[in-house]
């Protein structure tokens, strides 16, 4: 029986022309059709993985997404406008997985969706994985993101040098949260998630002889975890870039910047190059750490260039896209 409008079903997986919903515990396939197109110009997709929708009573389309409670979103840039990409829908917790080499650990990225989260009022960990391979850089990393007031999560599942008790804080924190693991292609979210999930069995890949990840993981795959709680493994990403983020919303995305500004001489100060400005004291002092500082300005950078009027370099949203929360 195809299910009713009042019974809202689950977005498992998207392709290029098709979605996978749950019905009655089983995989259904449903064409996306073009009206779920309208209205969402901003979005580069008018679906997410971990979407709830409505099918119309054929059981054949979806009738209707429901409002999300969640989004993990990024800039996605396309024919030169910002759109929101929509990495997941409705989740609960954020993994930020990020090795501490092959790849190397990369600041910009880890600082945009640890931002990315705490815009969305998200609970985020980061992980960092192969701590096997550099356990100085994990023990830095480790510091600077503690500083930030992040839980940290130092993980190998190396052979041999498996950490058994951070590999079961990150079970423990899987269980009954929809969770996203998020970070570049080659961090280990599809290996970490086969350690900590009983039956789990994805597709894990080697890296090329660069040292970056060859994007084995290709779609985002939600799995429902055998004692409660899903997780959503998602393909690497390049880079996190925040979707329509206003210059003075940003500090507000790094706690320990914001715990300078008392100092700064004046009010609307944007921590950049204006004199007498506390944080940038603090990033030469090392107070506030050198990377996260770095990350902030790349920050500020693009949101300046996104806010400057049509003609002059901006490339502004269309309005009703972004989530602006000045003060926050
Ligand atoms: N030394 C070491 N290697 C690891 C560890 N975790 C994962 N790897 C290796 O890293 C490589 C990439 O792992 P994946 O799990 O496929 O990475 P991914 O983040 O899912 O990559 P994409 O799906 O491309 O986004 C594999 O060769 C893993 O064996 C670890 O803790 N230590
Ligand atoms: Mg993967
Ligand atoms: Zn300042």
């Amino acid at each position: 029986m195809p299910p009713t409008e009042a019974e809202p079903v689950l977005v498992l997986r998207i392709d290029a022309k098709a979605c996978v919903v749950e019905v009655d515990g089983q995989g259904h396939k449903v064409p996306l059709a073009g009206k779920l197109f309208e209205g969402r110009s901003h979005e580069k997709r008018p679906l997410a993985v971990g979407d709830l929708v409505q099918l119309d009573p054929s059981g054949q389309a979806i009738a209707a997404v429901l409002p999300r409670r969640s989004q993990l979103h990024r800039a996605a840039a396309s024919e030169g406008e910002q759109r929101s990409q929509v990495l997941a829908a409705n989740v609960t917790l954020v993994l930020v997985v990020a090795s501490v080499a092959e790849p190397p650990f990369q600041p910009e990225l880890v600082d945009g969706v640890l931002a990315a989260a705490a815009r969305e009022e998200l609970p985020a960990v980061l992980v960092l994985s192969k701590c096997d391979l550099d356990p100085a850089a994990a023990a830095h990393w480790q510091q600077v993101y503690a500083g930030a007031g992040v839980r940290v999560l130092a993980t190998s599942t190396a052979a041999g040098q498996r950490t058994d008790a951070t590999l079961a804080e990150v079970a423990a924190l899987l269980h009954g949260n929809r969770t996203v693991l998020c970070g570049l292609s080659g961090a280990g979210k599809s290996t970490l998630v086969n350690h900590v999930v009983p039956g789990a069995l994805l597709r894990t890949g080697e890296l090329n002889h660069i040292g970056q990840g060859r994007h084995t993981t290709s779609h985002t795959e939600l799995l429902r975890l055998p004692g409660g709680g899903h997780v959503l493994d998602t393909p690497g990403v390049r880079n996190f870039h925040l979707f329509c983020v206003g210059t003075q919303e940003l500090q507000f995305l790094f706690p320990e910047l914001l715990a300078q500004r008392a100092g700064c001489a004046y009010r609307g100060c944007l921590h950049d190059t204006e004199r007498d400005c506390a944080v940038q004291q603090a990033a030469a002092a090392g107070t506030v750490p050198p990377s996260r500082y770095a990350s902030y300005r790349a920050m500020l950078a693009r949101a300046r260039e996104a806010e400057a009027p049509p003609g002059r370099g901006g490339n502004a949203p269309k309005r009703g896209g972004g989530r602006r929360r000045p003060g926050r």
